[in-house]
């Protein structure tokens, strides 16, 4: 009774707040003079290349970009400047003027390896302070622990800044949500902080409120009987030593609902780390230690999953018949582990499912006809198994697939003509290393988006359909590739595997159809895919000439068309193409001169040609009949000159990298560097499905 008319009550209010602030909002003239020239004297301190804050002119300071005023008093109470571009080598501390101010983000703001600005700690009313993605450096101040209001701490991915000591972290009991993640929390600096490290976790003792945490790379421990004053909802650690076993005090943690501990050194079985977690709808645990099999029961520890992430670690044992009880599962990825016996024949009952990641394991069987039930699949990475059989027919039903790996196994069978009538969305088709024999089906000319087709090392004849030619996601289409989430996966290129991150294999245009048994003519249609990255027909059958019009082929930088039995000249279109860096073309029955210029100038290895008895020309041995004397006077020149040539071609060969770089060239240096990076990015981007999922919308 009581509470109802509290809560009518409560209605009033809001009614009556309502109104008022309908009429506030005409009646005040907004911001205060005072906050007005305190803000032009702010932005003042800075500059703003993109010219982003234009409106920050005129009367009234409430209707700037970026800024909240009360409805009432007209103070300013926010200041949201995050992602803005803006430039300065120091902030003014006219920001303290705003005593009313108690949401401040400054994310991004480029600071020029400035200090951090100390008077932020004494903004007693901050409320919520994100300093994210700042360029300062040197150490936190520690009169950060004067704000008692914050509830928000977003110091991450601040390059350079130094957190010496968290003491004052122990001062702010308002705290909801801290996040220190890429911040360099590692006591390596010096003795005193290593000393420090086992009470890292004393400064969390009184932040009862907290229920997101997020932090990167350290090593602190704590003592297995840690009772936590928190009880998170959200938790990230990532790069974090915290010592084989799952930490007792995250067990506790049971409302938890984003659980990612990345890299954290866990070697515990998962039954000895997870108990009931009611609400937990994302577990990231790759790239751990962490052994034996899956829990029979985990259906029931986690209830509510949307994202299962375990890849990388020591998992092994089948995969329980009780996963496909996890019917809100979206994604779900167990790649390279030590998983064995046959994929659960009930899989198809998770019919949310849109990606399953199995790579790498010792999984055998086939893949059940159930999976029909998944007809939301976009991605199927089964590759490196030991699965056999066919593709099940049924798989048309999964219409929605975009991704499918399935190489590194023992499938057989022809390749099936339905992929080319039910999966219009596929992308990526990766079926090399199997058992597929019979010819290329022409169906699968009908796949449009396709922009990765890799059928090498199977058993497959007959000729390369002409209407490849047709593939139009091998030929360039402006945004085509920017509108699909990719995998990371591994190909062949260039003659080297490597792996290709998710974000550079949606720019990866590659068609490998190597080592097989295909015969006929190299259908001159190929030559308009001028999107291609990679062909390789390599270890065929394949006789005929070299497509005239190869050099139409503009993006290629891997051309391995080796070992079959092309004949004729070799076109000298070839060396318009001027971003290859790999090309083979060996033991053929290749004749004439070599042509040369360009970008072929600095792909001058013999090997590239050799095996073809009747080639001629430079960087063969052997020199062409006609003109033989003006040759061989040219070819001493050569010679004389060799040093000079040899540092032109360097610096040639470094010039077209970088130009190769920029327009989609995966080196292993670019792969590497950038691979972390959009990882994040495309777990941030993960992250946005399963909320919007969530919360509709
Ligand atoms: C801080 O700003 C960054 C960049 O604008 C944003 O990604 C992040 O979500 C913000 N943090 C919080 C806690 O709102
Ligand atoms: C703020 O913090 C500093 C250092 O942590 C401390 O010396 C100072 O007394 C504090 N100021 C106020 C007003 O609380
Ligand atoms: C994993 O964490 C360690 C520190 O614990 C770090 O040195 C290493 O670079 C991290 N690896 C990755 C892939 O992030
Ligand atoms: C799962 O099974 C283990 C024993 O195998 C048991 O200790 C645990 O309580 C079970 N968890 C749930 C949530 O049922
Ligand atoms: C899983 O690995 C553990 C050791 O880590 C071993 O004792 C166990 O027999 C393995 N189980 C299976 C099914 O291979
Ligand atoms: C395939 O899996 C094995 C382990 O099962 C691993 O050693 C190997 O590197 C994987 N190969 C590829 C190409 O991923
Ligand atoms: C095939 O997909 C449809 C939705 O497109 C779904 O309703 C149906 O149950 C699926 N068929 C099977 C056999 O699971
Ligand atoms: C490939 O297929 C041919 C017949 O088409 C067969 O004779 C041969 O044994 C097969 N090779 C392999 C490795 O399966
Ligand atoms: C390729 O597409 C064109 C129309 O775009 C069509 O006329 C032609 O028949 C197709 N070629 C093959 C071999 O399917
Ligand atoms: C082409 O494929 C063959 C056999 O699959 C492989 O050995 C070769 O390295 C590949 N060529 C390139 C340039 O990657
Ligand atoms: C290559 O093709 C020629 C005819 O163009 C034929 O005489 C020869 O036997 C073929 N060589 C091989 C190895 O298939
Ligand atoms: C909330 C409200 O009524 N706002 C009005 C205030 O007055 C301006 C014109 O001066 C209107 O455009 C707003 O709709």
């Amino acid at each position: 009774m009581s509470s109802a008319i509290l809560l009518f009550f409560i209605l009033f209010i809001e009614f009556f707040a309502i109104c008022c602030s309908v009429k506030a909002v005409n009646t005040t003239f907004g911001c205060t003079a005072g906050e007005r020239k305190a803000l032009l004297r702010f932005r003042e301190s800075f500059s703003d290349p993109y010219s982003t804050l234009s409106s920050w002119k005129g009367e009234d300071c409430c209707t700037w970009l970026g800024i909240r005023c009360d409805k009432f008093t007209g103070h300013v109470i926010s200041l949201d400047l995050g992602n803005k571009d803006l430039q300065g080598k120091t902030l003014d501390s006219s920001l303290l003027e705003l005593k009313h101010l108690s949401y401040l983000d400054l994310s991004g703001f480029d600071f020029q390896y400035n200090s951090f600005p100390a008077f932020i700690g004494s903004m007693k009313q901050l409320q919520y302070l994100n300093l994210s993605l700042m360029s300062f450096h040197g150490v936190v101040p520690h009169n950060l622990g004067n704000l008692s209001s914050l509830r928000v701490l977003d110091l991450s991915r601040i390059d350079d800044l130094i957190v010496d000591d968290l003491a004052w972290i122990s001062r702010l009991s308002s705290l909801e949500h801290l996040d220190l993640s890429y911040v360099d929390l590692s006591p390596t600096k010096d003795l005193l902080k290593f000393i420090g490290r086992y009470s890292f976790w004393d400064h969390f003792a009184k932040l009862s409120k907290l229920s997101d945490l997020r932090l990167s790379s350290f090593k602190f421990k704590v003592k297995l009987d840690w009772v936590p004053p928190f009880q998170l909802r959200w938790l990230v650690l990532e790069s974090c030593d915290i010592g084989g076993q799952f930490p007792q005090w995250v067990q506790m943690q049971k409302e938890l609902g984003y659980l990612y501990m990345e890299n954290c050194s866990i070697s515990d079985t998962l039954s000895n780390s997870l108990y009931k977690y009611k609400n937990m709808f994302v577990l990231f645990l790759s790239n751990n230690h962490i052994q034996g099999p899956i829990p029979n029961n985990i259906s029931q520890m986690l209830p509510s999953l949307l994202e299962l992430q375990l890849d990388q670690n020591s998992i092994n044992g089948s995969l329980p018949d009780s996963l496909c009880e996890m019917t809100s599962l979206i994604y779900m990825d167990i790649s390279r582990n030590h998983l064995s016996g046959n994929l659960p024949e009930c899989l198809g009952n998770l019919r949310d499912l849109m990606g399953i990641g199995l790579s790498s394991n010792e999984i055998s069987g086939v893949i059940p006809n159930s999976i029909s039930g998944a007809y939301l699949l976009e991605y199927l990475k089964l590759n490196n198994n030991s699965l056999t059989g066919k593709l099940p027919f049924t798989m048309k039903n999964c219409t929605n697939l975009i991704v499918v790996d399935i190489g590194e196994n023992k499938f057989l069978g022809k390749l099936p003509k339905w992929i080319g009538n039910y999966l219009p969305d596929l992308r990526l088709l990766r079926l090399r290393n199997n058992k597929f024999y019979g010819q290329i089906p022409f169906e699968v000319c009908q796949l449009l988006k396709l922009q990765m087709l890799d059928l090498a090392n199977n058993n497959l004849t007959g000729g390369i359909p002409n209407c490849f030619g047709n593939l139009s996601g091998m030929v360039p289409n402006s945004n085509y590739h920017y509108d699909w989430v990719a995998e990371s996966f591994t190909e062949v290129l260039k003659g080297l595997e490597l792996e290709y991150s998710s974000e550079m294999s949606r720019f990866l245009v590659n068609l490998d159809v190597s080592n097989n048994n295909l015969v006929g003519k190299i259908p001159w249609e190929l030559t308009r895919l001028s999107d291609l990255i990679g062909l390789n027909l390599s270890h065929n059958h394949l006789v005929g000439e070299i497509p005239e019009l190869i050099g139409d082929m503009k993006s290629v930088e891997s051309l391995d068309l080796s070992n079959n039995n092309l004949s004729g000249t070799i076109p000298s279109s070839l060396s318009d193409l001027s971003f290859i860096s790999h090309l083979n073309l060996s033991n053929n029955n290749l004749s004439g001169k070599i042509p040369t210029g360009r970008q072929l100038q600095t792909l001058d290895y013999p090997s590239i040609y050799e095996g073809n008895p009747r080639l001629c020309g430079a960087p063969l041995p052997k020199k062409c009949e006609e003109g033989s004397m003006v040759q061989s006077i040219m070819d001493n020149h050569v010679a004389a000159n060799e040093g000079d040539n040899i540092i032109d071609d360097k610096v040639l060969l470094s010039i077209v990298i970088i130009c190769g770089f920029a327009t989609g060239f995966w080196g292993v240096i670019g792969f590497l560097v950038i691979n972390k990076r959009w990882r994040q990015a495309y777990f941030e981007f993960a992250e946005e499905r399963i909320i919007r999922r969530l919360f509709g919308g």
